[in-house]
């Protein structure tokens, strides 16, 4: 039963067990299950609860690395998978994605990547820790149309306000679409800083980058 392959993905993450996780992806391929659903269902869950354990001071940093390794772990089997599900129609625009300097966090970061690559976007993903300078000359030198910033820091969140600033301060704010995302960010804070779009998962980032671009109404 699905319901108790995804519970076991869920606890393969919150047991820091990578082996057990990668198989578990293997199984869900096998068995024909969409990537997608797998990690909303099994794996997103199982990391979720391991925050809830960091946030509670259950678990504390090498157990917050392990479950993150099995989070890895699974997507790295999916992902192939999930790229392939996406359509060969023209790419609806090219997209620059990184995670703001100074944090390492990546894992939403590649699944918003993943899914944007799946649905026909030609994606530059420039991985963590990226300073917005660099996401500013990767996107003017691939003339982007999209720039999305991940970020799950309270404090590397604030280099999202900033790269809008520096859009503004080298009169290039009307030339990117700029969309936020991950754990400390909402749609009022990107209101706030006048980003162009939020989103608080993989297909709400999706749903958000194509509407602005304008190939479906949000
Ligand atoms: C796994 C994890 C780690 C792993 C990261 C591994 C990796 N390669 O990514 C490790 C162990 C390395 C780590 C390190 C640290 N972490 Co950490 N970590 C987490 C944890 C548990 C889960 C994050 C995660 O992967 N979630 C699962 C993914 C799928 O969800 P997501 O990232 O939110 O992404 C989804 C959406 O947000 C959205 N999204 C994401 N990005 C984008 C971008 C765009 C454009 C869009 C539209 C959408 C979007 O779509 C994604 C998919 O659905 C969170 C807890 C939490 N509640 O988030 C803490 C958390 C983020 N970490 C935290 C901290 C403090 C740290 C450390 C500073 C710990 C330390 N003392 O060293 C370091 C940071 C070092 C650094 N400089 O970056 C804090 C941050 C607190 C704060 N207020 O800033 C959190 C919130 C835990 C807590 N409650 O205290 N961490």
């Amino acid at each position: 039963m699905n319901a108790d392959l995804f519970s076991a993905m869920a606890r393969a993450v919150v047991d820091g067990d990578a082996a057990a996780a990668a198989e578990l992806a293997q199984n869900a391929l096998a068995g024909h299950i969409p990537p997608a659903e797998a990690l909303d269902k099994g794996f997103v869950p199982g990391i979720r609860t391991v925050g809830g354990l960091w946030e509670d001071g259950e678990y504390f940093l090498p157990e917050l690395i392990a479950s993150a390794e099995a989070m890895k772990a699974a997507a790295a089997v999916l992902r192939p998978a999930l790229e392939a599900a996406g359509s060969t129609s023209d790419a609806p625009g090219t997209v620059v994605i990184g995670t703001i300097e100074g944090d390492i966090h990546d894992i939403g970061k590649n699944l918003v990547s993943a899914m944007l690559t799946a649905n026909g976007f030609k994606v530059i993903d420039l991985g963590a820790d990226v300073k917005l300078t660099v996401f500013l000359e990767t996107a003017e030198s691939a003339g982007a149309d999209l720039i999305c910033l991940s970020a799950l820091l309270t404090t590397t969140m604030l280099g999202q306000r900033r790269f809008i600033e520096l859009l503004v301060e080298r009169g290039l704010r009307s030339r990117f679409k700029v969309l936020v995302g991950g754990a400390p960010t909402s749609r009022k804070w990107a209101e706030e800083i006048g980003a162009d779009g939020y989103g608080e998962s993989a297909p709400a980032a999706v749903r958000e980058a194509l509407a602005l671009l304008g190939k479906v109404s949000s």
